[in-house]
């Protein structure tokens, strides 16, 4: 039995429940409040699953696994039957896996909770730096996945050909965190029309963080 440890509004655990979706995979959902009491990913409880307070963590049987692109990798190569998440050919799989990087190394961990409320506390900035601060990142960042994804014959559809991978897996919590911050998508033309497909697809809409039994 799969399960995760998870938060709605999380774009890094909306990454795995995008590729539990595509892939099939059953899992048993297991909220962790980001917010509410000081965050439940501090409490030791939580801390025993992933010492790095952080959504989300997927256990797998005994084995408890952290990371969002290695558990997708995970999974992938653990339940090879059902949807492939990366390209057969290596030099696919490399540009797949730059475009997912881009969003989970580039771009998300500038804006992640701990990253903002920092700004906020101890350094005293106000909510509008700290927005700006969001945008700014989140912008340069997708700016730049908007020039490799125009400019390459192999964007289809979706990032990488017309079936959804992990680039698609990041890109779409990192489209829906950019709305939250009031960034219209429209600057980007090839990001807006991946992510309008990808979001009409039932395994993306199924982890939307309004689909989730936790969400508020
Ligand atoms: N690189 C990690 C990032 C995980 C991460 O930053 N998760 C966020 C939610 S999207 C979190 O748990 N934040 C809690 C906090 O900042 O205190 C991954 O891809 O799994």
């Amino acid at each position: 039995m799969l399960r995760l440890y998870t938060y709605f509004r999380s774009s890094a655990a909306y990454r795995v429940r995008i590729a539990l979706a595509l892939k099939g995979l059953a899992y048993e959902s297991v909220p962790v409040h980001l917010l509410r009491g000081g965050g439940e990913q501090h409490q030791q409880g939580y801390h025993a699953v992933n010492p790095a307070a952080l959504v989300p963590a997927l256990q797998d049987g005994p084995h408890t696994l952290t990371q969002s692109l290695a558990i997708m990798e995970y999974l992938d190569e653990a339940y090879p039957a059902t949807a492939a998440l990366l390209p057969p050919d290596a030099l696919g799989r490399a540009r797949v896996r730059a475009l997912a990087l881009a969003v989970a190394c580039d771009i998300h961990p500038l804006n992640n909770l701990r990253v903002l409320r920092y700004l906020n506390h101890p350094l005293e900035q106000p909510e509008e730096v700290r927005n700006t601060w969001a945008r700014h990142w989140m912008g340069l960042g997708l700016a730049a996945m908007e020039q490799e994804l125009a400019r390459s014959p192999h964007t289809g559809l979706c990032c990488h050909g017309d079936a959804p991978t992990l680039a698609d897996c990041c890109l779409i919590p990192q489209a829906f965190n950019a709305r939250r911050f009031s960034l219209d998508l429209a600057a980007w033309p090839t990001v807006q029309r991946i992510v309008a497909h990808c979001e009409a697809l039932e395994p993306f809409a199924a982890a939307h963080p309004a689909r989730q039994p936790d969400a508020e």
